[in-house]
């Protein structure tokens, strides 16, 4: 790729030839239909075809037009026609806009039909800083370079790439933007204030495709400006964030809202003034209101500074204990955003029990795009079979049922293609289809992303992502920590294996092996009771070692290395089988991209062929030191005499 060219992901001009060779009639006005018009009229400069707008005239092949049934919705739209003639129907603009991305990936032949999405809120959460952060640097938790919004305490003002930004968020259907990093320093508190013009300015371009701003603010935000407190329940502390929220919604007058980790990690919240997490969210509620905003209330809430040696204690169970008693208390515009797992975004985890206990609280389910425990965006880890067995509820309640929304974790950096791995930006892509619609299978959601980001390609080429892809967040948990236990990785920076670097820390992240066996007891018979916070059936499922899924089965029971699975093998044998298997499947990984040089841009294969080297290296690293760990630990060979060190 050329010095200062960026990746067209998912909208090459390419993706554009079908709409664009034809006649197109866009009715309506605003906005939106501005946008759509002005995306179409580019592609027909392109390709041939013909933008007409306003009602009248000799029919076109493909009409646009905001006369569809108030039924569809704010989003939805309607999609009738034949070969030769579309009909595309919204009630409202934004169904234009989606409907048009619809007519991109379904290309020649669209779906006919009538398409709303599942939740009315497809959100995503940046975690960029301003300054540059002593150890998380520009973007926390970020693996595709710097921010798009900010550089070294500056805003970039690169409208242009946040052009390019918001039309591929659109594309896919996610409609919510959060800019900043949870982590609330000095410095981005002041983006509520003196520094909003840095807010508003990119709130203008995502406004242009559907999408509206919210910002991370910090519970302490009155005393980083001066006040004496933060107390949500001091009239002062109101009146403060009155008259700021105001000044927000004229500057920005379709702001979305505040996203708030309070009391977690470090942060402010609440707790300091002895106020519930239903009081401090109720206050950004109550001052949202009236402008018609929503505060995203973060769950993870737990305690950072345990005792490794009080196994009474489960970070697990903490959300759920710290929020199910509120359950009821928060305002309508509170949306309190639940990390799909009880810990922490770990390759497998079963679903948050929070999730299915706030029946009277508008849940929204959080996931994370950024592959921070998923290899780092230096392995290939295709998410949407994770996420979609999470909200279909494969082996647990159904995130899908629960949640009234989906926020995830962004991924996308300064980086040329955007996501540092090109085939990274599949998990964006697919998170924002799967947010539209739960029920969408990942492979089906893979070749719509193959077939816009490399068009037209050989059906060699679609066949190989798809062996390469399809199976590989399964590869990914097979060579890392095994059966549900999570975080053996090194601490910081969570990249590679330390299988005991988080078991004596105050993190509460732990795995217990000794000489006799591995995992954490959650029972309600003998542990944490974890297992019992879940609805009938899954709290009996999970309860008993016998019925618990095997990929769980280290989750919630302490179990004998001798310990039989459901699938015949026993927990240590599975261990160095799947240890094996996932570092023999990223080989396998790296053949099939071998295979398909110039198929695909050069820039892109080389890319990923380099990535790929090191996610072999980092596979057989993972391999051989789980191996070795529990070797080492249970004195119990490898039933086929494979070499462990
Ligand atoms: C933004 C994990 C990450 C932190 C992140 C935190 C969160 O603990 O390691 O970097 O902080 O989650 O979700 O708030």
């Amino acid at each position: 790729m050329r010095p200062g060219m960026i990746d067209a992901a998912w909208l090459p001009p390419e993706a554009w030839r079908a709409v664009g060779s034809r006649r197109i009639r866009v009715t309506g006005s605003g906005l939106l239909v501005d946008t759509v018009a002005g995306e179409l009229r580019r592609a027909c400069e392109r390709f041939g075809g013909e933008v007409v707008r306003g009602s009248g005239g000799p029919p076109c092949d493909l009409e646009m037009s905001l006369d569809g049934d108030a039924g569809l919705g704010a989003e939805g739209y309607e999609l009738t026609g034949d070969d030769t003639r579309t009909v595309l129907r919204a009630a409202r603009p934004h169904g234009l806009l989606y409907g048009m991305f619809h007519l991109l990936r379904s290309d020649d032949a669209p779906a006919t039909g009538a398409f709303r999405p599942a939740v009315s809120r497809r959100m995503l959460d940046h975690w960029d800083n301003v300054d540059v952060h002593p150890v998380m640097g520009q973007v926390e938790r970020g693996y595709a370079g710097g921010s798009l919004f900010w550089r070294a305490g500056e805003p970039r003002r690169d409208l242009a790439r946040i052009t390019a930004y918001a039309r591929l968020l659109a594309a896919c259907g996610i409609n919510a933007v959060a800019l900043n990093n949870v982590n609330v320093h000095a410095t981005e508190a002041r983006l509520l204030t003196d520094r909003l013009g840095e807010v508003a300015e990119p709130a203008e371009v995502f406004r242009r495709y559907g999408i509206r701003t919210h910002l991370a603010v910090s519970f302490a935000a009155p005393v980083l400006h001066g006040l004496s407190t933060a107390d949500p329940l001091d009239r002062r502390v109101r009146d403060w964030w009155d008259g700021v929220t105001a000044d927000v919604y004229a500057a920005i007058p379709d702001f979305g809202g505040y996203v708030v980790k309070a009391d977690s990690e470090g942060q402010p919240g609440p707790f300091t003034y002895g106020r519930s997490h239903a009081d401090g969210a109720n206050l950004l509620a109550d001052v949202l209101a009236p402008h018609g905003g929503v505060v995203h209330w973060r769950a993870f809430v737990y305690n950072h500074r345990q005792d490794w040696r009080d196994r009474s204690v489960d970070r697990a169970r903490a959300a759920f204990d710290h929020f199910t008693p509120h359950d009821g208390t928060f305002r309508d515009n509170v949306v309190l955003q639940v990390k799909h797992g009880p810990i922490d975004f770990q390759p497998r985890e079963p679903v948050s029990p929070l999730i299915a206990a706030m029946p009277a609280t508008r849940v929204g389910a959080e996931f994370q795009i950024t592959q921070e425990y998923t290899g780092q965006q230096r392995h290939v880890c295709y998410l949407a079979p994770m996420w979609s067995e999470l909200l279909r509820g494969e082996q647990g309640p159904a995130i899908a049922e629960f949640a009234a929304e989906f926020v995830a974790v962004a991924n996308v950096g300064d980086d040329p293609f955007w996501t540092g791995h090109p085939l990274a930006q599949a998990n964006l892509y697919a998170f924002g289809r799967l947010a539209w619609d739960p029920g969408l299978e990942p492979a089906a959601v893979l070749d719509e992303w193959a077939g816009l980001t490399f068009p037209r390609g050989p059906r060699r080429l679609y066949d190989t992502l798809h062996a390469i892809m399809d199976g590989s967040w399964r590869a990914y948990e097979k060579y890392t920590a095994p059966l549900g236990v999570g975080f053996m990785v090194r601490p910081g920076d969570h990249y590679g294996p330390d299988v005991d670097g988080y078991e004596y820390t105050p993190w509460g992240t732990y795995h217990h092996a000794d000489r006799d066996g591995a995992g954490v007891d959650r029972t309600v018979a003998t542990g944490t009771g974890c297992a019992g916070l879940y609805p009938k059936p899954w709290s009996k499922i999970y309860e008993s070692p016998d019925d618990c899924p095997d990929e769980l089965a280290l989750f919630f029971h302490h179990l004998p290395y001798g310990h039989v699975l459901q699938s015949g093998s026993t927990v240590i044998q599975h261990i160095y089988d799947t240890h094996f298997a996932g570092a023999r499947e990223a080989a396998e990984m790296r053949e099939r991209w071998a295979g398909v040089a110039g198929l695909v841009p050069a820039a892109t294969h080389e890319r990923v062929r380099e990535l790929l080297d090191e996610q072999v290296r980092s596979a057989e690293e993972w391999r051989d030191q789980i191996n070795s760990y529990f070797f080492r630990k249970s004195g119990v060979p490898d039933a086929e005499g494979r070499r462990i060190y």
